[in-house]
């Protein structure tokens, strides 16, 4: 009945079918960010533009984050726990709340009262000098800015500009006008205005949400020209004239006797002087990650184009850019090269001399030098407004033929056949605790690196390396469609017309993968992967831990790409340390814990706000990945190395935890229902976390040989933690009380945490498998990227696949809805998730939600196609993997099983199931077992 490989070896093309490569493609260049394609090697990643006269690749690094190392817990915060607990028992959740508010969460990077007196005295100086609002001010030294800044200052060339700013206009008062009451209109500002008309103060508001409204009496204006001059105010993040959306005028003067419409608008180029750059900075309870740098080429004399086409193979993972200019045939591949840490982009053309450019690096940080390296390189030094950290990045042309000059600022090439660009760049952060790093020297030593090998070499080591990983795994549903580019394919898309959009959905979930996540990078993917463009990005681009961090790793193992969970696991490792002292402050509790988001620096206390910052489980979910890399590796030393990790986040729970009057039972209080209701005391899904923590850590206990006192306590502990309750409307309770609202629509479906990822509910418990599907129902079938994603998962658990497959669906509709402005919960046009806005988790979920369909192993056995739809009645994957260390391809025709072919990388015993079929036997490592539609070994 055994098979060795060898023997098996002749199966395999037939489970492998051969497909076309994967590939984004569109016919012009990007317009959006969410357009540009991206690339990365898990340390520095790049989103490509693409443009004809002006290529621009946006260019990021994964440790170029705000802040500095700093102590997040708050040393007292234990004290006030007994009182939370207490009040949340007494019904109080108010009265909790507002304790926990002011006792209770991490440290920001100061105190807000520091900063209201900082902020003060910086007011008081600013606005000391005002004589920049006479009206015989001289300004023809001032630049000029279009206002409005709907973005703010990111979108008019002063990004990263805090601080002071003074804004003038000149404009011409009808003599019809004169000796009326006016109101001047200017929308909303940030953060702060100081409004003048010809010197006099008419106004002055503190809101981002007020729209600035003005009346000006009537002597204060005067026939012809008259001048506004305002002071502007901001501290933090798009400041500016922002506020103003209407069609038709924009700022607009009045009489206050009609209405705006009648009004005249004043002129849009303002004078601008930007007085005091440095206002005290705004506290902030973690870091964020930062944009680094922009490498823009600039094509000289670029003519009338056709035939322009750019795209991305995810199953090379290059990037290309061609069009054809009078008569020559121009070309740019990308590659973001793991093996040699840099991102090569070479531009080409057809005939020999057509290659003249200007090459520049540039970033949105405001402090940054331009310099000359050596007779091929430039850089880019670089210093942040809001953290310790330096980013440096290195440039260099290899030219072949033409002339080629360097300045500090600017790479010129003239007549050449091509340029080959290399780019690097590295921080000064070594680890969480250590900034001592010299990036100049690394990047000296990554362009070293690269030895002067050429660009198909370079390339054809990126491919190698690159599909060692990627090509682990195939995957065919049949029709595609691909002959229209890709943002025409989103909107083009169903599941009956283009199946096979659904299995590069997933490819790309895997290229992402690999592109944001490898091992030497050390950073684990945080909200954007490692792709961001903004100084103040959503959610600070970093490390939510309440679902997003985790859903991005859903994949890694069942996707065949186990190897690029190691920087989640670097990242546990080093919050299992800095967890201890947040356990100590603020629970008095040995062991670790982690809330609902981390940073760079690894903070673990709380932050935001009460109603859900107070969350205790962030790193007790963590540990399930630890416990599951080892099922689907089977790797001894790894949970060896780990189990500490699992121990004490388990130790900090048997401190935790603590009585329920009423029930008797054990439950978690203070904390809350992901971001759902509230600070509670023991809601569902921490009990469900923690007893699976508790489950994980005694079994590897058990394979490990080790405490046995400590197994007995969790074993025991585990039986009195408050289970799972069906409520009164057939539903899996959220919480202890049997309160759940049908209604509530919200994105978090945190309950149903032990359906999946965890496996608390399964099968065997088919009353309370129900209930949670029921529960499920209620929420309903609409969300964000990653709440689509999830329900993805779950429905492929509840083994409806038609769910399954509409969920999936949903994730894959177009994010920018045809009219208006809107965006939804979907897919970006380069098939970037959208919250929105951009956010990558839903890449990653749906990516792993789509396997779900085809193989589950969460229940101690192998489940073929477990829930496949009807729409997908055909096709086969090759390389899925499966806990126990099995990799399994299936094989599916008309909705029927043909063929499963599973190889053993671990031995030992192998149980499967097929519908009401199943059958167990014993592997080797290594081997090989073929099996037909009744399971059947194959022979
Ligand atoms: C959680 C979610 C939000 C968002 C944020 C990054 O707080 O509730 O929807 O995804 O993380």
């Amino acid at each position: 009945m055994k098979y060795k490989w060898f023997y098996c070896l002749f199966l395999l093309p037939a489970l492998v079918q051969a497909q076309d490569p994967f590939k984004l493609w569109y016919q012009q260049p990007a317009e959006k960010w969410t357009e540009a394609l991206p690339v990365g090697n898990g340390r520095m990643g790049a989103m490509i533009y693409g443009g004809v006269q002006e290529d621009h690749l946006q260019f990021n690094e994964s440790s170029f984050w705000t802040g500095m190392p700093r102590a997040y817990a708050r040393k007292g915060a234990s004290e006030y726990l007994g009182a939370i607990r207490k009040a949340l028992l007494d019904g109080k959740q108010k009265q909790a709340d507002s304790m926990a508010e002011k006792h209770f969460m991490g440290l920001k990077t100061k105190e807000d009262s520091v900063y209201e007196q900082e902020r003060k005295q910086w007011l008081t100086v600013v606005k000391k000098d005002q004589h920049y609002a006479a009206v015989g001010f001289n300004d023809a030294s001032w630049k000029t800015m279009t206002l409005p800044t709907v973005n703010g200052w990111e979108t008019a060339g002063r990004e990263s500009l805090d601080g002071a700013v003074w804004f003038r206009v000149k404009f011409q008062l009808p003599k019809e006008w004169v000796g009326k009451k006016m109101k001047l209109d200017l929308g909303r500002i940030r953060d702060v205005d100081l409004t003048y008309v010809n010197g006099k103060l008419v106004g002055s508001t503190e809101s981002n949400t007020i729209k600035r409204s003005y009346i000006i009496d009537a002597n204060i204006l005067k026939e012809g020209e008259n001048t506004i001059a305002i002071q502007v105010l901001n501290f933090y993040d798009k400041g500016g004239f922002i506020g103003v959306k209407e069609e038709g005028k924009i700022f607009v003067l009045y009489s206050s006797e009609q209405n705006r419409e009648t009004g005249i608008n004043l002129p849009l180029e303002w004078k601008y002087f930007v007085q005091n750059q440095a206002p005290p900075t705004v506290p902030q309870y973690q870091a964020s990650y930062q944009p680094f740098g922009d490498l823009y080429v600039t094509m000289k004399g670029a003519g009338h184009i056709n035939n322009y086409k750019r795209s991305l193979d995810i199953s090379t993972a290059i990037a290309h850019t061609e069009y054809e200019s009078n008569g020559v045939i121009y070309q740019r591949d990308y590659i973001a090269s793991a093996p040699k840490d840099a991102i090569i982009t070479r531009f080409s053309a057809n005939q020999s001399g057509k290659i003249s450019l200007i090459a520049k690096l540039g970033t949105v940080h405001q402090q940054y030098q331009l310099k000359k390296i050596d007779p091929t390189t430039i850089g880019i030094f670089i210093q942040q407004n809001y953290g310790i950290l330096k980013g440096v990045a290195y440039l260099r042309v290899k030219s072949l033929h033409g002339k080629l000059q360097l300045f500090d600022n600017r790479i010129e090439l003239d007549g050449a056949d091509e340029a080959v660009f290399y780019l690097v760049a590295a921080t000064s952060y070594k680890n969480y605790q250590d900034v001592s790093g010299n990036p100049s020297a690394i990047c000296t030593q990554l362009l070293s690196s690269l030895n002067n090998q050429s660009f198909d070499a370079l390339v054809k080591q990126h491919t190698k390396d690159y599909q060692q990983f990627y090509q682990r795994l195939q995957i065919s549903f049949g029709k595609d469609n691909t002959s229209i580019p890709t943002d025409q394919r989103i909107k083009a898309f169903t599941p009956e017309k283009d199946p096979q959009f659904l299995a590069m959905y997933l490819q790309y979930g895997r290229y992402l993968m690999l592109a944001s996540s490898r091992a030497h990078s050390k950073q684990p993917a945080n909200l954007q992967g490692i792709w961001n463009n903004l100084l103040t990005p959503s959610w600070g681009s970093k490390y939510t831990s309440n679902i997003n961090l985790q859903m991005n790793y859903w994949p890694a193992e069942s996707l065949n790409l186990s190897e690029s969970a190691a920087p989640l696991f670097n990242a546990i490792r080093e919050l299992s340390q800095a967890g201890k002292a947040t356990a100590q402050a603020h629970y008095g509790a040995d062991g670790w814990v982690l809330h609902h988001n981390t940073d760079l620096w690894r903070g673990t206390a709380p932050i935001n706000a009460a109603n859900h910052g107070i969350w205790v489980t962030g790193g007790a979910w963590l540990c399930l990945h630890i416990w599951e890399h080892y099922l689907f590796t089977k790797d001894n030393d790894f949970l060896k190395q780990n189990y500490p990790i699992l121990k004490s986040a388990s130790t900090f729970f048997t401190q935790f935890l603590s009585r329920d009057p009423v029930s008797g039972k054990l439950i978690s209080s203070p904390s809350n229902s992901p971001e759902n209701g509230g600070l509670v005391a023991g809601p569902t899904m921490d009990h469900q976390i923690i007893r699976e923590l508790y489950k994980n850590t005694v079994s590897a206990a058990k394979i490990l040989g080790v405490d046995p006192d400590f197994q007995q306590l969790l074993i025991k502990q585990s039986g009195e933690i408050a289970p799972n309750t069906i409520g009164k409307y057939g539903q899996l309770q959220e919480w202890l009380q049997d309160k759940d609202d049908t209604t509530n629509k919200h994105r978090h479906v945190s309950h149903l945490w032990g359906v999946f990822p965890g496996t608390d509910i399964v099968w065997k418990d088919s009353a309370m498998m129900k209930a949670a599907r029921q529960s499920l129902r209620y929420r309903g079938d609409d969300g964000t990227g990653w709440s689509l994603a999830w329900k993805t998962n779950l429905w492929a658990r509840f083994k409806d696949g038609d769910h399954t497959l509409m969920m999936a669906s949903k994730l894959l509709s177009s994010a920018e809805e045809e009219l208006g402005t809107g965006e939804k919960g979907g897919v970006y046009k380069n098939l970037f998730d959208a919250h929105p806005p951009f956010q990558i988790d839903g890449n990653f979920g749906g990516a792993a939600g789509i396997a779900e369909m085809l193989l589950q192993s969460h229940q101690g056995y192998l489940e073929i196609l477990p829930a496949l739809p009807k729409l997908l009645s055909s096709g086969s994957i090759s390389g899925l993997v499966a806990r126990g260390g099995f990799e399994v391809s299936i094989i599916w025709n008309d909705g029927v099983l043909k063929t499963i072919n599973i190889t053993s990388k671990a031995g030992g015993n192998c149980k499967l199931v097929y519908g009401n079929k199943q059958t167990s036997f014993t592997t080797i490592k290594g081997a090989q077992y073929v099996l037909d539609k009744d399971l059947k070994m194959k022979l």
